[in-house]
């Protein structure tokens, strides 16, 4: 038929095996977006099959280019120990393919363009995309590899929209840890689509079903033995700062349907972060797979009321869908949060006693914004942060502090009291017009 020429160093996996007819002739690679394309072209008509490998976030050849009317069959192979899939825009998909699993997808004539890329949340943003081009013929929708963005359908927030009347806040008090100094819990991973702001739904992955999850309370030396039971559709995992163990067995990815026990004690004190830690992280935290773990320091003094804020960003994707994989990218956020919703705790105000000491736990769960968290009309005369008292009351110093910065994954906690009644808004700093979402008020009696 015609003979293969390689036009650079890269070698083309087609991975055929004896079933499969190789059509696959002129290779080229080209450099498009800073991303190497492989480019198989098929001549003569007729039916064609051609290997395609879904392997390290990349699908090769990423580029299949067909004379129109041909009738074309790919022969998907998984390379990885990831799962993956291919799906071609309105066209057929594959079902996900475990490691050195094989599928024919048929694509029938082809008589315009199509692009093609893994579902897997993350994926296709990482870059396993495809297209097929078709020569002689209108090019129709033809584009690049993962040019294919349609525009942003996400909702708008409205911010001074109130909740719907069945809306209920993520409660942010914290209780005393239990007598227990074994924690036993089970997390199931669950799909839920959830408001995250008034008249706003997104299809969130979470612990428990609620975006953070659970808190969990301890003492330092307690032990936490953590059931995690994956009811989602596709893989996570779970990594708590607040233990140290190996990576590779406990916050290994599970299938849905799989669970895992993992443990650790709580060597340490501190605000700590647990999360999804399957790829790309980012997505999995931004879309609510996030919490909080408090290990009370030894001595701590008691308080009349103390709470725990977990901040993150929301980066909405279409109403009822997931976040928006382009925004993270871009670091666009469309609101930073206080356990999940927008200004949560204005509309569902925190109601404390003037002139008693409160303690506020905070954890950045990012996945890429710090905080810089401050009360309005207080100063802290006590900040923990990262495993130590960055300040304490009656310091020889006379000082106090007036906000608490955390980096993303950083957590820590501070201590007030509010002079007299009225309305403490709380913000992050970076967030002082109260039009992204970090705010809320602490109500005085
Ligand atoms: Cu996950």
């Amino acid at each position: 038929m015609s003979t293969p020429r390689r036009h650079s160093e890269r070698v083309i996996g087609l991975a055929l095996g004896s079933v499969l007819v190789l059509v696959a002739l002129s290779v080229a690679v080209f450099v498009g977006r800073g991303t190497a394309h492989d480019t198989v072209a098929i001549d003569g008509g007729g039916q064609r099959t051609v290997a395609v490998t879904l392997q390290a976030m990349h699908i090769s050849p990423s580029v299949i280019t067909v004379p129109s009317g041909t009738r074309l069959v790919l022969q998907v192979t998984n390379a990885d120990a990831t799962r993956h899939d291919l799906y071609l825009d309105g066209g057929p998909q594959t079902a996900l393919l475990a490691q050195g699993q094989s599928a024919r997808l048929d694509v029938g004539v082809v008589t315009h363009a199509l692009q093609g890329w893994c579902t897997v949340p993350g994926h296709k943003a990482a870059g396993m995309t495809m297209s097929i081009q078709v020569t002689g013929a209108p090019s129709g929708s033809a584009t690049m590899p993962g040019m294919a963005a349609s525009g942003d359908t996400s909702p708008a927030i409205n911010f001074g929209a109130a909740p719907g009347p069945d809306w209920h806040a993520y409660d942010p008090a914290l209780p005393l840890a239990p007598d227990a100094h074994v924690h036993r819990l089970t997390l199931t991973v669950q799909d839920v689509v959830a408001e995250v702001a008034p008249g706003v739904r997104q299809a969130l992955w979470t612990y428990n079903g609620t975006a953070p999850g659970p808190v969990l309370h301890g003492r330092v030396g307690d032990r936490f033995v953590i059931t995690i039971v994956n009811h989602g559709d596709m893989a996570h995992s779970i990594d708590f700062h607040a233990g140290a163990v190996n990576p590779d067995t406990a916050m290994r990815s599970i299938d849905p349907g799989q669970s895992l026990v993992y443990e650790f004690t709580a060597k340490y004190a501190g605000a700590w972060l647990y999360h999804c830690s399957t790829m790309p992280m980012s997505l999995h935290i931004a879309n609510g797979m996030f919490g909080a773990v408090i290990v009370d320091p030894p001595g701590l003094a008691p308080v009349a009321a103390q709470y725990v804020m977990v901040q993150s960003e929301l980066y909405l994707g279409a109403q009822g869908g997931i976040a928006d994989e382009r925004k993270i990218s871009a670091r666009q956020p469309d609101a930073v949060v206080f356990n999940g919703y927008v200004d949560q705790y204005d509309h569902a105000p925190i109601e404390v006693d003037a002139g008693t000491r409160i303690r506020v736990w905070v954890v950045d769960a990012g996945p890429q914004d710090g905080t810089s968290f401050h009360v309005v009309g207080t100063q802290f005369d006590t900040v923990f942060a990262e495993g130590a008292y960055q300040l304490r009351a009656g310091n020889a110093e006379h000082g106090a502090a007036q906000t608490l910065a955390l980096a993303p994954g950083q957590g820590g906690f501070v201590e007030f009291t509010l002079p007299s009644a009225g309305h403490y808004p709380f913000v992050d700093h970076a967030m002082v017009d109260g039009e992204h979402g970090a705010h809320g008020v602490f109500l005085a009696r």
